[in-house]
């Protein structure tokens, strides 16, 4: 079992290289058992001014780094974390409360990333074109923003983190991190692998703090030129606004309202161990979880009775202890908001088919654990199958046709992730064309990304960028387009094209 020396107790700010105790500390719990973990600063906003200030030097020195060099660092912490995955997997759940085997899951994320990234180092496409002159030759290149600031949350404290930072550090930037204060230790280790891998001083800062404090002075600094922010989409108009204001870049990740759809002809069993894994997996804390199954009406009956038995044989507990299937949720704010919509869902007529309430788990009395709930009898305009929850409560929606459901997938606000299963190729490629959003699965549930694949959706879950795949190099670089005339004359383009 990973345990924490004392020091490694007192989280630091990481600076410049340095590693800068702060006396204004709160208290981080395990949220399986309410116990204190760590301690992390809660910074002042001079702390960005600080980091700001390395991140400029060592940004210069960096982007002067070869390409393939830079990616040499992600290898090795690629090499470390794979080294430590299993350390890095329980610091996880401990922080987080997610069951241990999605732990290991999400830390190889993070290790794959960083395989990935490294080699980018030997990619980093541009195009070479032809041009409309003789003795002329274009190109386009894409270069480093400069500093980049990335704000991640906790629910997936170290793949997100991964996404954002290797990509902005293989393409030259330097980095400002403010991670969610609720799940501090994978952005402490994650440091400390930088360090060990020989990253330069500065090109990777950390600075713990609130969103009001330290997010605010990230968005606000004028040479923090890129803000990738994974949150609600509350807190991500916020930053867009202000980032708007100046002309900053914005890449935004704000969460779903993901839909798994069973058509008649599906396979059940297979459906509901989707929807099970989609929906309760990380207690529901997903973006791209499960929160509605759109189900045809000749297989409603079936598919409710089979989800309600399955459900009933999942096991809730510590994340540590291998039985569990579902762990906590994260504190006492995330219940008093999935508490709040039962509430909700009850007034607004739906039935509450099970779950629905707190539970204690023998032995962990202040852990935040909450029952796998099902609402059935929903109807799409309902807030419980609009708005996201972020825990694990499912609405069951019942749906005449194909076109219903994809319509029903549709009508949200948001639009990350959807599924559906059905055996019939004609409806699996018009449903692929057809749901709006950025992800899709088929005969699978809302959940399995890959990093190698552009994450992120349509809709309120984002503003047009994605993290992960090639793409997230597209928030992180800025393009360069180069000419170069060795004809020795002056060639005018659009004038002299018959030269
Ligand atoms: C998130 O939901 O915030 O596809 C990230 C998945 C994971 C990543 C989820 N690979 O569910």
């Amino acid at each position: 079992m990973t345990t924490l020396t004392n020091e490694e107790k007192i989280l630091k700010n990481f600076i410049n290289g340095e590693w800068i105790e702060v006396s204004n500390r709160e208290h981080v719990y395990n949220p399986a058992n309410g116990n204190v973990l760590v301690e992390v600063p809660n910074s002042n906003p001079e702390a960005i001014d600080q980091a700001v200030e390395a991140a400029r030097v060592a940004q210069k020195e960096w982007a002067l780094v070869p390409a393939p060099g830079r990616a040499e660092i992600l290898y090795k912490v690629g090499a470390i974390m794979k080294e430590r995955k299993e350390r890095l997997s329980q610091l996880l759940t401990l922080e987080n409360g997610k069951v241990i085997e999605e732990a290991r899951g999400e830390v190889q994320e993070g290790i794959d990333m960083a395989f990935y990234m490294a080699g980018e180092g030997r990619r980093l496409f541009g195009q070479t074109t032809p041009t409309e002159l003789k003795d002329k030759f274009a190109m386009s290149q894409r270069c480093p923003v400069g500093i980049v600031g990335i704000i991640t949350p906790w629910n997936f404290p170290i793949a997100i983190a991964t996404w954002k930072s290797f990509p902005a550090i293989v393409a030259g930037n330097a980095v400002i991190w403010k991670p969610s204060s609720e799940t501090p230790i994978m952005a402490y280790e994650l440091a400390k692998i930088f360090e060990e891998a020989g990253l330069p001083k500065g090109v990777i800062n950390i600075v713990y703090g609130s969103g009001t404090t330290i997010g605010q002075a990230m968005i606000e600094h004028e040479d923090i030129r890129v803000i990738s922010f994974t949150g609600s989409n509350e807190t991500g108009r916020k930053v867009a606004t202000e980032c708007g204001r100046q002309l900053k870049k914005v890449s935004l990740e704000m969460g779903g309202k993901n839909a798994v759809i069973v058509m008649e002809d599906a396979d059940i069993d297979l459906a509901v161990e989707g929807i099970l894994w989609s929906a309760f997996g990380t207690s529901g804390q997903r973006c791209t979880a499960c929160s509605r199954v759109i189900v045809h009406k000749d297989v409603r009956k079936t598919l409710e009775e089979r989800l309600l038995s399955a459900m009933e044989n999942l096991t809730i507990g510590d994340g540590l202890d291998p039985k569990s299937k579902v762990g906590p949720i994260i504190n006492q704010a995330g219940l008093d908001k999935i508490l709040k919509y039962i509430e909700i869902g009850k007034e607004e007529g739906a039935n509450l088919a099970a779950g629905g309430k707190q539970l204690t788990v023998e032995n962990y009395e202040n852990g935040f654990y909450f029952a796998p709930t099902l609402f059935t009898d929903v109807t799409i305009d309902m807030r419980i199958a609009q708005e996201e929850i972020f825990g694990p409560v499912v609405s069951l929606i019942e749906v005449n046709d194909l076109e219903e459901a994809i319509a029903a997938n549709n009508k949200v606000k948001y639009g990350l992730s959807s599924s559906i299963y059905t055996q019939d190729v004609n409806r699996v490629f018009k449903a692929q064309r057809d749901l709006d959003t950025g992800i899709v699965y088929v005969n699978a549930g809302t959940t399995g990304a890959e990093i190698h694949l552009p994450f992120g959706g349509t809709k309120g879950t984002g503003n047009g960028h994605r993290d992960s795949g090639v793409q997230a190099l597209d928030v992180f670089t800025e393009w360069k387009a180069v000419y170069v005339d060795y004809s020795g004359k002056l060639q005018r383009a659009q004038i002299d094209t018959d030269a």
